[in-house]
């Protein structure tokens, strides 16, 4: 296998479920602000143009993180960060799918179109009069998972998974930008401070 890696959150989940599962891949990395990613070399290995992508032992290659950290987690011995039963995979996919269209897409297109605008304008159609209302969307269903998560360690429990790495990366990344966690948000403040902890989240 191989890793092609980037700056940007995206690659980052990858790299933080990787550094939980104690898997190794040789990596190279793609200069995304150069638009390199943009290109028709890189745009061969994934069509949509984006980071991160893993290539296979038989030469194909996986795009979209969250398909590709099941792949990661399915062919590895170890600890599954998804799930050991299917209630348990369903459990961590149903959060993984609710933070992806809930909270990391109206982030990161508000983002996209307001303080990265002038990266983002050459590459797709973007939208700066709908950024506000994206981040007040993002913000409301941040609130209301501060609320799901009272009583719980993880977002799926006592379980630490997937979807503990996805959104603790795309909130690091907002803070990046100024956007940070409402301070009413004590439940996911709290998580944030113990997903800290854990030595994959420097990866
Ligand atoms: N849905 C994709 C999102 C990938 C994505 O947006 N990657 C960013 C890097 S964090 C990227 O490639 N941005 C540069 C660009 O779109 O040109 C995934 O799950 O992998």
């Amino acid at each position: 296998m191989h890793f092609y890696n980037s700056v940007g959150p995206n690659p980052q989940v990858v790299r933080m479920f990787m550094a939980e599962r104690g898997i190794e891949v040789p990596q190279t990395t793609v200069d995304l602000r150069g638009g390199e990613n943009r290109r028709a070399d890189y745009m061969a290995k994934n069509p949509f143009g984006q980071l991160p992508c893993l290539e296979l032992d038989d030469g194909s290659f996986l795009a979209e993180i969250t398909v590709i950290c099941e792949y990661l987690d399915e062919t590895t011995q170890g600890m599954s960060l998804i799930g050991a039963n299917a209630k348990e995979r369903a459990e961590t996919r149903m959060w993984v799918r609710r933070i992806d269209l809930n909270i990391i897409e109206p982030l990161t297109n508000s983002l996209r179109f307001s303080k990265l605008l002038k990266l983002f304008e050459s590459r797709i159609h973007v939208i700066p009069q709908a950024a506000d209302d994206l981040l007040i969307t993002a913000q409301k269903n941040l609130a209301w998972l501060n609320g799901q998560m009272a009583g719980k360690t993880w977002i799926c429990g006592d379980r630490f998974t997937l979807a503990d790495i996805l959104l603790f990366v795309f909130i690091g990344f907002g803070g990046n930008f100024g956007v940070t966690l409402d301070p009413a948000n004590t439940n996911l403040l709290a998580w944030v401070e113990r997903v800290k902890a854990r030595p994959s989240s420097a990866a």
